[in-house]
């Protein structure tokens, strides 16, 4: 299984850790080529790439809620959720957004761009599934950067 062949993240299911390693790599190489050419937040995704490889393995987005904090690292994230073919209009007029965006896909289900909102909105969501008795996971990712902030405190 290559990168280019992924277009939804249930196809990670049963991939091993040697499938993954390659896979990252390939995820480096998309990332370092393509923000070459856009500019955009490089180190924060090359930084995550192991771990949103991981979420997307073990949980089910977009029943499980995965809420990027910040929301600047979730390249990765849009790669593996069916829009790797939009990177050439990263953070331009009408293109791919920079953070994650509702409307782009049923797997953003968080919008920021401000830091320190993830904790809260995911005790929200929370809330909200036990009320309406269901059983998906929610999954605030934090970086201590964005923990320092009063609102991630607070919650
Ligand atoms: C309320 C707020 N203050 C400042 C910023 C500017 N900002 C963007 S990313 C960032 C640091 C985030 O650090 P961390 O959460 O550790 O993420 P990483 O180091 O992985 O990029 C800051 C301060 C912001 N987005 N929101």
């Amino acid at each position: 299984m290559h990168l280019k062949e992924i277009t939804c993240p249930s196809q990670l299911k049963g991939l091993s850790t040697t499938q993954l390693e390659k896979i990252a790599g390939e995820i480096r190489s998309f990332l370092i080529e393509k923000l070459a050419v856009t500019g955009g937040h490089l180190a924060p995704n090359l930084g995550v790439v192991e771990l949103t490889l991981v979420l997307h393995q073990l949980f089910e987005s977009p029943k499980d809620k995965l809420i990027w904090d910040v929301g600047h690292q979730a390249y990765v994230h849009k790669m593996l959720t069916g829009r790797m073919d939009k990177f050439d209009t990263l953070r331009q007029y009408k293109g791919l957004c920079g953070f994650p965006k509702m409307r782009e896909s049923e797997h953003d289900v968080w919008e920021a761009g401000h830091s320190s909102t993830s904790l809260s909105a995911a005790m929200g969501m929370a809330i909200a599934r036990d009320l309406r008795q269901e059983k998906n996971h929610v999954i605030a990712i934090i970086g201590d950067g964005a923990m320092t902030g009063g609102m991630a405190l607070e919650a």
